[in-house]
């Protein structure tokens, strides 16, 4: 888009400008009148506010006029709900979106400074644990760039997923304050609060009308407030609402307490409150007990579906028709209680009666599942759920038992089908299962790559699906080009429209006409220049921040992501001892040089997956410092891995590992971005690996590793890791020397614990594969150095990943399960009366 074409739609207002000494002055003005700083005595921060501040006030026209159209009672409009939104910084999305990064630049370097150092002032909102929370913010993106009406609901956490500091080798969770110099990004709407209450008891009664009814006597009320957040679009005027939720005191000073001398019993109540919306939980933890956590869920849910009512009635909706405003999606089992709460509003509340209530909920919501892992299918212990949402708990069962009515006809005489189905786990202690309760109260049901999809049908939602095959879906995850492409890898981004233009930015397909250049030798070279040139940065950070010298010219063997067994960062690690002894037994040895770069946190109460950063640093340390062998080997661990350091990782791959246990892994989106970016894959058949594999060719892809067949078969089987080791010398090698004490100064304690997993009983398989990914990773090896063939096969990577664009994800969703079509929006300047 021309500057002429941007001015073009600008309101007549006068903090929308875009001339380059309009924003200088723009910023200059709040620098002055917002930070309340002069230049001289400003620091960096305050010119980021006073340029986020500046970039706000533009989009402010097109959010206004977005916020129009959720009104218009026609309109029907995406409600995504989910308990993490891990945006990643917003000033520098925002300036690609609005297309004005070039004039921010300048006006910036017009004040005497760079926009790079004023992008790396902002604190990353870090409201999501990895995938899940990455993939929302996707979505939300796509979503505006689409024109299509949405709002995304969620958790206004005050500290986020913690910062991790690297002490000795170890992960150190440092408590995460992006709030502490203050959120431009965000507007509270006290003024939109709603009520949630929580414990208490239920009471029956009889209405005016002689009807029998239940009202909820709670035993506390917490105030939810509403903090808003744009999301742009990509050159387009829809900017739609993101709208996180945060808890505070119904009555913030208890004056009856402080009256009678109890000052701390007075802001008690203020305290409870506001500890609900504190901090966001990790993952990969066991949940049970966990109240807070269920609070949390309820909260926001019930917030948002207040919210939702009261949009839906002051567009003159009637409460029956609901759906026809509203497709929500639940993302996880995190958000499933809503099932129960819009049956409670609109039952309880709003007097619908139960049937029509029914038809509404199931027309509303939809679901969709992101892992097979046991340990994280929620369920929450029948005592606790009852003590905390007393009312709920009455309506889960009202719908379970006409539920599974229902599934009595389907399953004539099978109870143990029955026991399997219901939304009460009742084989031991009893819970409530919120997989089966999403189950149930939604019209649609998907996972998020065809593997995926495929195993929740044979496996964790087998028995939904017999009886509900129509509403079982895949939605492959994609990606957003914006920022994985366009925003991290500008070099690339440019050559890319020097030769095919601009168009695949929103038309990601577009990338396959660059498959008419794989072989072009002049298009390689530039290809491999800029890869050689994103490598060289990630050496120079990685020198100043680590103290650790690095060759640009080694292959970048890459494994980011959240640390867990499953995802067998492990196994990397073998294959580096591998070398490592390769080398040491013969230094002459010729071996392509590489550099391996681990990134990623691990929940502080996953010991093993703490441990697993330990070995990682300390096989860093050994090998870093072995003269022998470190100009062929180098290993770094990046620590505090999030969106905003893993900009500058994904453009410097050749390298992308994607080496979980087939079966383990929904899709993963990681492997997306580096594919994007044009490094190959090293993987397994697992997740969305699948079909990448399948979009890039086989032959551009380096598969290793036991199908999720074999893996049954050798579990099935009796599957004995100490086979595997005794019978593979290289495999014994390694772990005898992990075990030796050699990585651990001698300690032959530290890594018994992972070492004994592995060797007695290693459940993520990863002896069995050991062979294989050794044998793939010399081909890897071997492949590097036919430079020609190798640049071929990354051009084709990027050139054929467009299916993975979450664009391509969203219409899916729009079209199979929402139901939802574009509506682009009109800038008018913001008059009050035609609100
Ligand atoms: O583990 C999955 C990951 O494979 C997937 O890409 C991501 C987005 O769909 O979700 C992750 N799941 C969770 O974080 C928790 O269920």
């Amino acid at each position: 888009m021309t500057t002429e074409q941007t001015q073009s739609i600008q309101v007549e207002d006068d903090r929308s400008g875009l001339g380059i000494e309009t924003l200088r002055r723009a910023i200059a003005d709040n620098l002055f009148y917002l930070q309340g700083k002069w230049p001289e005595i400003a620091t960096l921060n305050d010119f980021y506010m006073a340029l986020a501040n500046t970039v706000r006030d533009r989009l402010m026209p097109r959010w206004l006029n977005t916020i129009r159209n959720y009104r218009r009672s026609e309109v029907r409009v995406v409600a995504y709900l989910s308990a993490e939104f891990l945006l990643g910084p917003h000033l520098g999305i925002k300036l690609i979106n609005l297309g004005i990064e070039e004039l921010v630049r300048q006006a910036v370097a017009d004040s005497g400074l760079a926009l790079e150092d004023l992008l790396a002032q902002e604190e990353e909102p870090g409201l999501g644990n990895g995938g899940l929370g990455r993939l929302a913010a996707c979505y939300m993106e796509s979503l505006a760039t689409l024109e299509i009406p949405a709002i995304g609901y969620g958790i206004r956490y005050e500290f986020g997923i913690f910062d991790q500091e690297l002490r000795d080798g170890w992960q150190v969770e440092v408590t995460d304050k992006w709030l502490q110099y203050g959120n431009p990004w965000e507007i509270p709407r006290p003024e939109s609060a709603v009520m949630v209450r929580f414990g208490g008891r239920t009471e029956a009664y009889t209405d005016d009308e002689g009807a029998y009814r239940v009202r909820w006597i709670p035993a506390r009320v917490v105030k939810g407030v509403p903090y808003d957040t744009p999301i742009v679009g990509y050159y387009v005027n829809t900017t739609n609402t993101l709208r996180l939720w945060r808890a505070e005191a119904a009555e913030s000073f208890n004056f009856q307490a402080f009256n009678q001398g109890d000052y701390y019993g007075a802001v008690d109540q203020k305290i409870y409150s506001e500890n609900l919306t504190k901090v966001l939980y990790p993952n990969d933890e066991p949940l049970q007990g966990k109240q807070l956590r269920l609070e949390q869920q309820y909260f926001f849910v019930s917030c948002a579906l207040q919210d939702m009512i009261r949009l839906h009635r002051g567009a003159g909706g009637d409460l029956r028709q609901f759906h026809q405003k509203f497709a929500v999606q639940l993302n996880d089992t995190h958000p499933a209680v809503a099932v129960a709460e819009l049956m409670r509003l609109l039952v309880d509340e709003h007097r619908l009666p139960w049937d029509a209530a029914w038809e509404v909920s199931q027309s509303t919501f939809g679901f969709t599942n992101h892992t097979l892992l046991p340990e994280a299918l929620e369920k929450w212990p029948l005592p606790l759920f009852g003590s905390l949402l007393p009312r709920h708990l009455e309506i889960i069962y009202e719908i379970n038992q006409r539920f599974l009515d229902q599934a009595r006809v389907h399953f004539l005489g099978d109870s143990q089908k029955l026991a399997q189905l219901s939304l009460i786990d009742e084989s031991g202690e009893r819970y409530v299962r919120m997989a089966h309760l999403a189950c149930v109260g939604s019209h649609a049901i998907n996972g998020v790559a065809e593997l995926h999809s495929e195993l929740l049908k044979q496996t964790v939602l087998k028995d939904f699906y017999q009886l509900w095959p129509q509403k079982f879906q895949n939605k492959t995850n994609g990606v957003t080009p914006r920022r994985w492409l366009l925003l991290c890898n500008p070099r690339l981004s440019q050559l890319i429209t020097e030769h095919i233009g601009t168009d695949w930015v929103c038309q990601l397909e577009q990338l396959r006409q660059l498959e008419a250049y794989a072989e072009d030798r002049e298009f390689q070279r530039q290809w491999r220049q800029i890869k050689r040139a994103v490598k060289q940065d990630l050496a120079d950070h990685i020198q100043q921040t680590l103290n650790i010298a690095i060759n640009p010219d080694s292959l970048f063997d890459i494994q980011v992501k959240r640390i867990h067994e499953y995802k067998r960062q492990h196994l990397n690690v073998l294959h580096i001892i591998t070398l490592y002894n390769r080398i040491r037994r013969n230094p002459d040895i010729d071996i392509v040089p590489r550099t391996f770069i681990f990134g990623g946190k691990a929940a502080p109460g996953y010991i093993m997956a703490k441990l697993m950063i330990k070995v990682i640093t300390s096989v860093a340390e050994v090998v870093n410092n072995d003269p022998q062998v470190c100009d062929r080997i180098k290993v770094v661990f990046l620590p505090d891995y999030n969106v905003t350091n893993s900009q500058p990782v994904y453009p410097a791959a050749d390298l992308s590992e994607q080496i979980s246990t087939a079966g383990k892994e929904a899709s993963g989106t990681g492997n997306m971005k580096f594919s994007l970016n044009g490094a190959l894959t090293i993987g397994t058949l697992d997740g969305a690996n699948v079909e990448i594999r399948q979009a890039v060719g086989a032959e551009n892809f380096f598969l290793f590793g036991l199908t999720i067949e074999e893996v049954q078969q050798l579990q099935e089987s009796g599957y004995n890791p100490w086979d595997y080791y005794n019978r593979t010398p290289d495999l014994k090698e390694a772990i005898n020397l992990i075990n030796s004490g050699f990585f651990s100064h001698g300690n032959r304690e530290l890594f018994k614990p992972l070492v004994d997993s592995l060797v007695y009983d290693d459940p993520y398989l990863l002896l069995a594969d050991y062979s294989a990914y050794i044998d793939c990773q010399d081909t890897v090896g071997q492949r590097f150095r036919e430079t020609d063939t190798w640049t071929r096969m990354s051009i084709l990577n990027s050139a054929r990943m467009g299916y993975f664009s979450s664009d391509r994800a969203i219409r899916e969703y729009c079209q199979d399960i929402w139901h939802v079509t574009p509506i682009s929006v009109q800038l008018k300047p913001y008059v009050q009366a035609d609100a």
